[in-house]
This record gives structure tokens, sequence and C-alpha cells, in this order.
């Protein structure tokens, strides 16, 4: 496993449940490090940008329209092996199919409502990444040799 960063973003449906500082907590308690976080509202054609390779499946207009519909957090994660652990730390897609103590497991019960977005590769996740951060909107900072952490 080797560092990498992955993409993740707090859905509307999870800012509107009141679950970012949640989230944001998972993430940093397991040991990852963020090196971006914006809190924006993506237009339409972002959406489909973002998930274009979702375009033939039904559900794409109306996944679309409802993740530009209101807020979402969009968050740049970084750590060993952090795309997969990610995904893990998530669970499946469909709420239903997501063990308890997994983010979509523990909050919520709608695949089209499912909270949490995480990059499903390495490879997708440094497109994500780009197309959702400009590179000075992403830090690399040392978490070690501070005197004030004790
Ligand atoms: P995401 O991209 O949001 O992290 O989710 P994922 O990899 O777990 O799932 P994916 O297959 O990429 O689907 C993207 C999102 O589309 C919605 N969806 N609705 N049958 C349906 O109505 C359906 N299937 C998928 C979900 O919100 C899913 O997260």
């Amino acid at each position: 496993m080797s560092q990498e960063r992955t993409f993740i973003a707090v859905k509307p449906d999870g800012v509107q449940r009141g679950l970012i500082g949640e989230i944001i907590k998972r993430f940093e308690q397991k040991g990852f490090k963020p090196c971006g976080m914006k809190f924006m509202q993506a237009s339409e054609e972002h959406m489909k940008k973002h998930y274009e390779d979702l375009a033939d499946k039904p559900f794409y207009p109306g996944l679309c329209k409802y993740m530009s519909s209101g807020p979402l957090c969009a968050m740049c994660w970084e750590g060993t092996g952090v795309v997969k652990t990610a995904r893990k730390m998530m669970g499946e897609t469909k709420p239903a199919d997501s063990a308890p103590g997994s983010i979509r497991g523990d909050y919520c019960i709608e695949i089209g409502r499912n909270i949490i977005h995480g990059s499903d590769a390495v490879e997708t996740a440094n497109k994500e990444i780009a197309l959702w951060f400009k590179p000075e909107e992403l830090f690399s900072w040392t978490q070690g040799n501070h005197s004030w952490i004790f």
C-alpha cells in the first residue's frame, strides 16, 4: 500500500442530516490527513462530469440533479491505502447491504440518499481530485514534531 489521496464528498443529504462533523471525525480518528476541504454547491454540469461513467444508467439524470440541489462538503484525504480503506469505512452503495459500523450502515437507508461519496480507485481519485480542487486548494503538511501536540 502506498501514500495516496482520495476524494470524499458529504452529499447534500449528509449535509442536511448534520453529518459533516461525524464523517470528518471518522476519517481524522482513523489517522488519515485532510489535504483539502470546501463547502460548496456544485452545478449540474459539474456533477454530470463527475459521474460521467454512469451516463448510461437510468438514475444518472436524477443523481446529477440531486447532487447539485444543495450544498455539499468536498474533501481530499491522504494516507496509506486511503482509497480502499475509505470505501470500507463508507460501506456498500446500497445502505441495506452496509454493515453496522460503516458510515452508510449506521446513518442511511436509501440508495439515492446514501450521504457520502468516495473514489473507487486510485486512478479515479486522481481524476476526481483534479476536477474538484485547484492545486492551490490542496495542502501537504506534517503532523509530527509539534511541541503543542502531546
Ligand atoms: P458514489 O459514486 O456516490 O461514491 O457511490 P458508489 O461508487 O458506491 O456507487 P455508484 O455505482 O458509483 O453510483 C453512484 C451513486 O448513484 C446512486 N445510485 N442510485 N439504482 C439506483 O437508483 C442507484 N444506483 C446508484 C447512489 O447514490 C450511488 O452512490
